[in-house]
């Protein structure tokens, strides 16, 4: 047996083994090889990532318990792993990716944990608030193709979180969705809404992905944004956020979500609006 501790200090260790090119080997022949390319050089780096750090078996017994508390957080409404991909940037990498080979369109981005399949169909023109309180806002959007003529029939799924930041889903004490739906553009492209202006919001912070941000000393608030996921036939899908010019948290967004391009002018306004509703006091316009 060892004596008990090593005096503060841990001898250097020995250099590690063949292990690593050992166990990439083993995936020489996966049936599917980019499977095979993925697990060899997971494997890589993670080995890398131990052996370059010298992670006691405390430290790694740590890791896995934060992974496996990570994974018992997994609901239609609040998928733990997809917050952690986002807090480490990898989901905005892995759209930054796909976004990089479409270059002249409008950028796409992270589509984020609070997106739910089949949100209620409105008509144009639709107050999507469900009367929550808020900064009325009227979005006039247009929809083209990469000429600028516009894309006529698109489907297109808005979401957003409430004045306070929170998704309805979120909300234990609303029945039904709000500040979601499915409208549909017209003829010429154009999707109006009438909704509320979103705030900038504390992303869960009740879980492991908490945990970690508080380990490194990050604040956990995304900067104001309304969600679009956009369909038409023939084109591709387009999963995208539009930020409000001004907005607190632009340059430190907790999931690293926000482009340059997808921060636009929520227009303060006053009087009536353009569809001839009566708007008592400001409200904000986004063309
Ligand atoms: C959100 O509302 C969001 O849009 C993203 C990307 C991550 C966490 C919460
Ligand atoms: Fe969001």
């Amino acid at each position: 047996l060892l004596r008990d501790a090593w005096a503060g200090r841990r001898p250097e260790p020995r250099r590690p083994s063949g292990l690593t090119e050992q166990v990439v080997a083993t995936f020489d022949h996966a049936p599917d090889p980019r499977t095979g390319r993925l697990l060899a050089d997971l494997v890589r780096h993670l080995h890398h990532f131990v052996t370059a750090n010298d992670v006691t078996e405390d430290e790694w017994r740590h890791a896995i318990d934060f992974l496996t508390r990570t994974g018992q957080i997994s609901s239609a409404t609040r998928q733990e792993f997809v917050l952690l991909s986002d807090v480490l940037g990898v989901s905005s990498m892995v759209d930054q990716l796909t976004n990089s080979r479409t270059p002249d369109t409008t950028p796409s981005a992270v589509l984020g944990p609070f997106y739910v399949e089949g949100p209620p169909e409105m008509a144009q023109g639709a107050d999507i608030s469900g009367g929550l309180h808020g900064t009325p806002l009227w979005a006039d959007i247009r929809i083209t193709d990469l000429d600028g003529a516009p894309v006529p029939g698109a489907v297109v799924d808005v979401w957003q979180s409430n004045e306070d930041g929170f998704y309805d889903v979120q909300l234990p004490d609303l029945d039904g969705p709000v500040l979601r739906a499915r409208l549909r553009g017209d003829a010429d492209g154009r999707l109006r809404f009438w909704s509320i202006l979103p705030s900038e919001y504390p992303i869960p912070v009740d879980g492991p992905v908490g945990r970690l941000l508080e380990a490194a000393g990050r604040h956990e608030y995304r900067a104001p944004h309304l969600h679009f996921m956009i369909t038409a036939p023939g084109f591709q899908r387009l999963v995208t956020q539009l930020f409000v010019a001004g907005g607190a948290y632009l340059d430190s967004d907790a999931v690293f979500g926000v482009k340059e391009a997808l921060v636009v002018d929520y227009v303060p306004r006053n009087g009536p609006a353009p569809d001839g509703r009566r708007v008592d006091g400001e409200w904000r316009s986004l063309e």
